[in-house]
């Protein structure tokens, strides 16, 4: 296991290069078979997928489903000595992509059952949890479920109301409480529940469990919900009442069930950035062949500086996306233990990139964007839930700074004692001024970046040494507050978004580079140059934005906005 993370290094300023370079090949005895797969995919979903009845009916038929299972599409990620395919992380988020770009509501099945309906189980189930379900789950004979928020417990996850009782024997516990707006609901056999085994205690959160509940011990749950997008995709509501599991079926430790949440949520995130890949190239194919037929003013639109300048941004993004995302599960199948910035970060631009996408290819699109005959609204609604699920991508910014400056957080903390305490400190301040040191000399540098690459490799060093220090002077200046301090959280958040995206790229294009010389690789350095120059512009306003910014006024805006009830002018 390598203990580093690139991304919590970063915000110490540290550049480390040798995780991300070289950039991450697909294992090549997995090559072979992912290509068999993929077509198997593509040739079945031409078939037999009718993606708008699906969406129309709400309804995902069950000789599809079927189909979907016999091609082992359930058991992906289960390995091949309980029944499944085995797939790494790179090669599972490739089919993911795939089928995303195919359907929506399918991709959604598909993960939520794999990227976290049996996820804690292959993550921390017992050997006899794993041989039990893991075979079944598999083939898809048997469809799992992630069960975690509540009416009042979305974002606030540690909020969840359901409770767990231990039976007096100690052998079983007994939930009580329900879920909400659950993916795969209506039909999953197998269930990852989690819920309180302590109750909260003043000023503690309450200690949380996961389980695995099957359907057949008491589960009920409510109708499909009727959805803005991935309409073919089961939504509902699931009740425990006295729903007696046994104490075998706990995931992990009891009292340790929040942080097995945290680590399927940090697979899945990928499940979404995958995805958004998949349907953002499917996009710009739809858009590039509307550029080339759609005639206006005597020539094809896609002559015009504004459509080509559209079509540019998507491939840059998709570039970016895809690069970063590709970049961590090569970071998970090279056995990093900390991905969790990492993929939070991967969701967020994944799901805001799509959505550009998609608004952007409905706008060339125009009026035929807009009808129901064709397929530019429906992806449009399909992926709109991306920003929402998974972690709301507020939520996440949050995540992302509060994660990545904890390091540099608890640095400051531990200097001050050494201050205090100057001999026991000792070790701590030499640690610490090694490393101040080391970005003292200069800023750090991104040494592996191939040199036609230098004018982006610098951004992305004057940025790095932008966002520690000012990552260190928020710490200094808030301390603890930081945690209420959500504007300055989402700047940080959006510089490490931004320089991950750089970090990826430059990796890529570093190795089309060495495999292929300047000219052969001349695709990639331009889309990493338009790519770069955007985001560089990004990071400076944030940078800006630390010192001057209208933060309070907006506060106090919105804070007037609750009192009148709304919107209070009139032009009468
Ligand atoms: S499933 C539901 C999704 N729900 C969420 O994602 C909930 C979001 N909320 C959270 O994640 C948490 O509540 C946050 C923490 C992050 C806000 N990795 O005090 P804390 C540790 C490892 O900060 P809180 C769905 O939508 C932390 O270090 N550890 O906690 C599926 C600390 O540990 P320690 C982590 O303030 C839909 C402890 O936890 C992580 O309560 C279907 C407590 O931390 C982490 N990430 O809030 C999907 N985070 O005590 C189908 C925290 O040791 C997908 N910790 O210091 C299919 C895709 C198809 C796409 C199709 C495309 C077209």
């Amino acid at each position: 296991m390598i203990e580093q993370s690139f991304m919590k290094s970063l915000f110490h300023g540290v550049i480390a290069d040798n995780l991300i370079v070289p950039y991450p090949e697909p294992l090549p005895a997995e090559t072979n078979n992912l290509h068999i797969m993929l077509d198997s995919v593509r040739k079945y979903f031409a078939q037999n997928v009718d993606a708008q009845k699906i969406d129309r009916e709400a309804l995902v038929p069950d000789d599809v489903l079927q189909g979907i299972k016999d091609l082992g599409l359930f058991g992906l990620l289960v390995p091949n000595d309980y029944g499944g395919i085995g797939l790494s992380a790179t090669a599972y988020a490739r089919v993911m992509q795939e089928v995303s770009g195919l359907e929506g509501s399918l991709a959604v099945t598909l993960g939520a059952h794999q990227s976290i309906g049996m996820k804690g189980i292959l993550l921390f189930g017992s050997e006899e949890l794993k041989k039990k379900y893991l075979p079944k789950l598999a083939t898809g004979e048997c469809v799992a479920a992630f069960a975690l928020t509540e009416p009042s417990a979305g974002s606030d996850a540690a909020a969840i109301q359901t409770r767990a009782e231990l039976s007096d024997d100690g052998r079983y516990f007994t939930l009580n409480g329900s879920k909400i707006w659950i993916s795969n609901g209506g039909f999953a056999d197998l269930f990852t529940v989690f819920a309180r085994t302590s109750p909260a205690e003043h000023g503690a959160k309450p200690r949380i469990t996961a389980f695995v509940v099957e359907r057949g011990m008491g589960v009920r749950t409510g109708p499909n919900e009727h959805k803005l997008g991935i309409r073919g995709s089961s939504t509902t509501e699931v009740y425990f009442e006295d729903v007696k599991v046994p104490i075998e079926n706990v995931l992990g430790e009891v009292g340790r069930g929040f942080k097995v949440a945290m680590e399927v949520l940090n697979n899945g995130r990928l499940g979404v950035a995958s995805g958004s890949i998949g349907l953002a190239k499917r996009l710009i194919k739809l858009s590039v062949e509307r550029a080339r037929e759609r005639k206006a003013f005597g020539r094809p639109i896609g002559e015009f500086g504004l459509i080509k300048d559209k079509i540019a941004q998507m491939m840059a993004g998709t570039f970016a996306l895809e690069s970063m995302t590709y970049l961590t599960t090569g970071l998970i199948d090279s056995n990093v233990a900390d991905y969790s910035v990492e993929s939070a970060i991967c969701k967020v631009y994944g799901s805001e990139t799509l959505w550009k996408i998609v608004n952007e290819s409905l706008q060339i699109a125009a009026g035929v964007g807009y009808m129901q005959e064709y397929s530019y609204e429906r992806h449009l609604r399909d992926a709109r839930i991306n920003l929402i699920f998974e972690g709301t991508n507020e939520i996440l910014r949050c995540f992302i700074a509060l994660s990545g400056m904890q390091g540099p957080g608890r640095q400051l903390v531990e200097v001050a004692r050494a201050m205090r305490e100057p001999i026991k400190g000792f070790g701590l301040l030499s640690d610490f001024a090694i490393r101040k040191a080391r970005t003292a000399l200069g800023r750090e540098r991104f040494t592996r970046a191939h040199p036609v690459l230098n004018r982006e490799a610098v951004v992305f060093e004057e940025y790095t040494v932008e966002l520690a220090k000012n990552v260190d002077k928020a710490l200094r200046k808030f301390g603890k507050d930081i945690a209420e301090m959500q504007y300055t959280q989402k700047r940080v958040a959006d510089m490490a978004i931004d320089l991950f995206a750089i970090a990826s790229v430059l990796s890529r294009t570093t190795r089309a580079l060495e495999q292929r010389g300047e000219e052969g690789a001349r695709r990639e350095i331009d889309l990493t140059t338009v790519f770069v120059s955007a985001a560089e512009k990004r990071l400076a306003d944030n940078v800006a934005a630390f010192e001057k910014n209208d933060d309070e006024l907006r506060k106090a805006i919105a804070d007037r906005a609750y009192n009148d009830g709304g919107y209070p002018f009139d032009i009468i």
